[in-house]
C-alpha cells in the first residue's frame, strides 16, 4: 500500500504548530500515544470524554528507544522484523488506522474481513492486529489452534464496546425475562433475542451464543435482524443504539417500538408497557467518532457542492443518516467510491483516516470528511508505528508481548454467535 503524503499525523502536527490551517479537537493529538499510557482514559481523539470502565487494560511504558526513534527508523525496524519473521507473521490493518501503520499491513479491511483474512494464512503463528481490543478478541476466537493474536497497544479499546459490559447485559436480561417469561408464542418465537454488534467484548458475543442470539456487523445488520425476528418477538440490540435504530427503521419498525435501555435505570428507563410493545430494545451506547456528524454538516456540504454525494456510516445519528444520500459500512463506502465511474464529489461521514485514504487512492474524485475538525478515533490512534515496531522486535527476539486471549469457557459460545451470523442469509 502506497503511503499517503502528507499523512494525517503530519497534518495534525502542522496545524498544532501553527504551520497549516485547520482545526483538531485537541493539541494532544500531536504527541505520541505513549504520553497517555499511564493516564486513565481513552486518550486524545473522538472518545476522549467517554468514561472508561475501571479495569480497562492499560499499556505498560513503551521502551524509550521506540518513543524517540525517527519515523524512518521505525519503518526500517518494522520492515526488517517482517523480513525476519516471514510467513510466521501476518499484520492486519483496520480501515481506521493511521497511514504509517497501514502501509505495513498484509491485509486492510473491516474487523470481520480482517479476522477472516488471518485464516487465509494458516502458517502465520503471529497475528498482529492493528485495530482495537474487540477486533483482536474476534480474531482469537476464529484463529486456528496455535495462532497468537497480538494487539500492539493494550490501551486500544473501543469506548462504544465498553458501554455494554456483561454484568449490565445480564441484569437487563434478567429484568426482561421476569417481564416476558420464557415461553415462546404461538409461532414458536422466543420473547426476546439478543443481538450484539461486532463492536463488543467476547463476553457479550458468548452471552449471545448462550442465549439463542447472534452477532452482526454494520454490513449485515438487516439480514441479522431478519434472522432474529424469525426466531423472536423482540430484539435486545447492543451496544450501538444508532446502528440498531437506523437498521430497524429502514426495515419498517416504527420509532415508537424501539425503546431505549439505559443500564443505569430500572427497566432501562422504559415502562413495562413500552417494553412489552417493543420490537427492538436499543442499548444506550454510541460511537464518539460517528456522533460528531451532524445535519448542519450535511447542509453545509450541499451548499458548497450542489452535486455532492453524501455517504455516512450507520453508526451516525438517525437524523444524519436521513439527511445523507446513502448510509453503509466501511466496506460499503469503500466500494461506493471505487465503483463511481465519473468524477464525483463525495462527502463522507466516517473516521478521518479512512476518508483521507480514499481521497488519496481516488484522485479523480473530490473526497472530504463531513466533519471539518480533525478528530480521529482515540483508540485506533493508540496504535503508533512505535508500538508496532516494538511488538515485532520482541517477536523476532522470541518474546510474545501484548497477546490477546479469549478465555476458553467463552470461546465456544462466542464462536457459535459468530457462526450464526455467517449462516444467516438475506430473505429472497
Ligand atoms: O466492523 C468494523 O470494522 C467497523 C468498526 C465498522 C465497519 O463498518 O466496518
Amino acid at each position: 500500500m502506497a503511503p499517503i503524503t502528507p499523512t494525517l499525523d503530519a497534518t495534525i502536527r502542522a496545524i498544532t504548530n501553527g504551520e497549516a490551517p485547520g482545526d483538531t479537537c485537541t493539541p494532544d493529538l500531536a504527541t505520541g500515544p505513549w504520553e497517555f499510557d499511564a493516564t486513565p482514559g481513552y486518550g486524545p481523539g473522538s472518545s476522549m470524554l467517554d468514561p472508561i470502565p475501571t479495569g480497562a487494560p492499560r499499556q505498560g511504558a513503551l521502551p524509550r528507544a521506540y518513543q524517540e526513534a525517527s519515523t524512518e527508523d521505525l519503518h526500517r525496524r518494522i520492515r526488517a522484523a517482517k523480513e525476519a519473521l516471514g510467513e510466521r507473521l501476518v499484520i492486519l490493518g483496520h480501515f481506521y488506522q493511521r497511514d504509517e501503520v497501514v502501509q505495513h499491513a498484509d491485509f486492510l479491511g473491516d474487523s470481520f474481513q480482517l479476522a477472516n483474512a488471518a485464516l487465509t494464512k494458516p502458517d502465520a503463528e503471529h497475528i498482529v492486529f492493528c485495530g482495537v481490543h474487540f477486533m483482536a478478541e474476534t480474531a482469537d476466537i476464529l484463529a486456528r489452534e496455535g495462532q497468537r493474536v497480538i494487539l500492539p497497544n493494550l490501551a486500544a479499546g473501543c469506548s462504544m464496546a465498553d458501554m455494554a459490559d456483561v454484568d449490565s447485559v445480564e441484569s437487563a436480561w434478567e429484568q426482561l425475562t421476569a417481564l416476558y417469561g420464557t415461553e415462546p408464542d404461538a409461532h414458536g418465537r422466543a420473547p426476546v433475542i439478543p443481538v450484539t454488534y461486532m463492536n463488543s467484548s467476547a463476553a457479550l458475543k458468548a452471552f449471545c451464543g448462550r442465549n439463542g442470539g447472534i452477532v452482526c456487523t454494520s454490513s449485515n445488520a438487516s439480514t441479522v435482524l431478519e434472522w432474529a425476528f424469525q426466531r423472536g418477538q423482540r430484539v435486545l440490540f447492543f451496544p450501538d443504539q444508532h446502528l440498531g435504530r437506523n437498521t430497524a427503521k429502514a426495515m419498517g419498525v416504527p420509532l415508537s417500538r424501539m425503546p431505549m435501555w439505559n443500564p443505569r435505570q430500572p427497566l432501562g428507563g422504559s415502562t413495562a408497557d413500552e417494553l412489552v410493545d417493543a420490537r427492538v430494545i436499543l442499548w444506550h451506547g454510541y460511537c464518539s467518532v460517528h456522533k460528531r456528524f451532524s445535519v448542519d454538516q450535511v447542509t453545509a456540504a450541499r451548499e458548497q457542492h450542489p452535486d455532492v454525494r453524501v455517504i455516512v456510516h450507520p453508526e451516525c445519528p438517525m437524523e444524519v443518516v436521513d439527511a445523507a444520500d446513502e448510509a453503509g459500512s466501511t466496506d460499503y463506502i469503500r466500494r461506493a467510491v471505487a465503483s463511481a465511474t465519473t468524477p464525483t464529489t463525495f462527502a463522507i461521514g466516517t473516521e478521518i483516516n479512512m476518508v483521507n485514504r480514499l481521497a488519496a487512492e481516488h484522485p479523480q474524485h473530490t473526497i472530504f470528511c463531513l466533519d471539518p475538525v480533525i478528530c480521529p478515533c482515540s483508540t485506533m490512534y493508540r496504535i503508533h508505528p512505535g508500538y508496532l515496531a516494538w511488538v515485532l522486535d520482541e517477536l523476532v527476539a522470541g518474546r510474545v508481548v501484548n497477546q490477546i486471549t479469549v478465555e476458553p469457557d467463552m470461546q465456544a459460545d462466542a464462536r457459535l454467535a459468530l457462526e450464526r451470523m455467517l449462516a444467516a442469509k438475506p430473505r429472497g
